[in-house]
């Protein structure tokens, strides 16, 4: 965390994945997580900003398309919303910290530098996602790759530099974005390299590396839930068996904690509309528990 930071912006989000669910994480981590007395039990102010009132009832049913990717408009009105919370927090020297909501949220909060724990990619295009879900493709939009799409293009510079994120807990890619990968020299740990060197080393090497591509030294992680195993996060609309442990989950945001660097996190995937009663609980259980994590819980020092 920088130097100084004493507040928390908790930024509530909906998401652009036509299933639903998803958007209400951000309630029932508030509400049922207890969220903000979680993060003020750790000496943290908290001020919370909640734009799924505003969106949920917007959700469009079909018509709002661009070629095959859906809910294009709608996606673009929440991401431009939490973009401006996300930059207005930082700018007054606040953590800020995003509640999806599904990953599409992260076109919106994408800054300097970027640790994207996630089982997938998220960077297909217009040409390459086969289910047309926005979801899929954050990476690709705010990076360039994707080129300009009705409604983004009104707002959002895609001026994201690909050498500043470095991807842990792969195990999900679609083809394409193999591909996208490899060709654009990207830093990734797939479940590979996390089983090959462990998760200690694999996140030195990801904060090292981010150190030196992104030389004024602030980063951004994104923790994403279906980084995790299932069986420890298991009410997430994506869910890839062979996921990080909830340890490992846990470690990361320690060890982004101790980097003394942290400007934005987002919390992303939870559905509480999926799995068992109790499967839903170890879910917001988990959400409100990494964000302890990356607030310094667990730590000595
Ligand atoms: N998520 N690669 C698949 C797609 O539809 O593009 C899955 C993406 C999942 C994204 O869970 O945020």
């Amino acid at each position: 965390l920088l130097k100084g930071q004493q507040t928390v912006a908790l930024i509530g989000a909906g998401g652009g994945q036509p299933k639903g669910g998803v958007d209400h994480g951000p309630t029932v981590l508030f509400n049922e997580g207890k969220l903000v007395s979680q993060i003020e039990a750790l000496d943290w102010k908290v001020e919370v900003e909640d734009h799924f009132p505003e969106f949920v009832h917007l959700k469009p049913n079909g018509n709002d398309t661009f070629g095959i990717l859906k809910n294009v408009k709608y996606t673009s009105d929440v991401t431009h919303k939490i973009h401006n919370s996300v930059k207005k927090a930082c700018e007054d020297g606040k953590l800020a910290l995003t509640i999806g909501g599904d990953h599409s949220i992260a076109i919106g909060t994408i800054k300097l530098g970027v640790i994207w724990v996630d089982a997938h990619g998220d960077i297909n295009t217009a040409e390459s996602t086969s289910s047309g879900n926005l979801h899929g493709c954050p990476v690709a939009f705010v990076s360039g790759l994707q080129g300009p799409i009705p409604h983004f293009q009104d707002w959002l510079k895609p001026e994201f530099d690909l050498k500043r994120i470095v991807y842990i807990g792969l195990r999900d890619l679609d083809g394409p974005e193999k591909q996208i990968i490899r060709e654009n020299n990207i830093k990734a740990f797939s479940m590979h390299e996390v089983d090959k060197w462990g998760i200690g080393r694999v996140v030195d090497a990801a904060i090292q590396y981010l150190y030196q591509t992104t030389p004024d030294s602030e980063e951004e992680p994104a923790e994403h839930v279906d980084g995790l195993d299932p069986s420890v996060a298991p009410a997430t609309g994506t869910p890839v068996r062979g996921g990080l442990s909830f340890r490992e989950g846990h470690y990361i945001m320690e060890a982004l904690h101790q980097t003394g660097s942290l400007v934005a996190v987002d919390i992303t995937e939870v559905n509480p509309e999926l799995g068992t009663v109790m499967e839903r609980e170890t879910t917001i259980s988990i959400g409100c528990s990494l964000v302890r994590s990356v607030l310094g819980e667990g730590l000595l020092y």
